[in-house]
């Protein structure tokens, strides 16, 4: 197991649109384990694999709360399958912008099919932070971040704000 680096914009490596997982091996797996590290590290509640610079169609997630038993999840090549009509607001925050939170408007319901930690098919149903999560999560294997549904400005300021913090650290 390993904490790898997160790469943060303006990095171009997270505009890049993932490819799918041809098989959930155990090389695959440890990439996985590594990514769920890299996330409790972070800490953070989901990652994509190109947030450390792999281009693959995988995500790694856990919701639970600290008081609770950890609960990592994994998804390999998700689709969404039906989204609902109602939109509701989130403050977003994302490991790729450190440090910067804005409010996104998603569809509260989605329909999810992906491979899981085993390549086992699954198919059900996100609501709540999951939802959030998750379409945040498959955004960035599509190279979409939460900024880039912000006006020009903020977006602007927010990748300015993170130059700078990097650039401190
Ligand atoms: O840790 C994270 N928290 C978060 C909060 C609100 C909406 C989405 C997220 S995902 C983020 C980790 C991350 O950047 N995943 O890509
Ligand atoms: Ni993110």
């Amino acid at each position: 197991m390993a904490i790898l680096p997160i790469l943060t914009v303006p990095d171009p490596i997270l505009k890049q649109v993932s490819k799918p997982v041809e098989v959930v091996d155990d090389a695959l797996r440890a990439l996985m384990d590594d990514m769920l590290e890299t996330m409790y590290d972070a800490p953070g509640i989901g990652l994509a694999a190109i947030q450390v610079g792999v281009a693959k169609r995988v995500i790694v997630m856990d919701l639970s709360r600290e008081d609770e038993e950890k609960q990592p999840r994994y998804f390999v090549n998700p689709e969404i399958l039906s989204k609902n009509d109602d939109l509701e607001p989130y403050e977003e925050g994302c490991l790729s912008v450190p440090e910067v939170y804005d409010t996104v408007e998603r569809p509260t319901k989605v329909r999810l099919r992906y491979l899981d930690y085993h390549g086992k098919l699954i198919e059900e149903e996100a609501d709540g932070m999951f939802a959030v999560c998750i379409q945040h999560e498959m955004d960035h294997l599509q190279g979409v971040l939460f900024i880039d549904y912000l006006s020009r400005l903020k977006r602007e300021r927010a990748v300015t704000r993170v130059k700078k913090l990097v650039r401190a650290a």
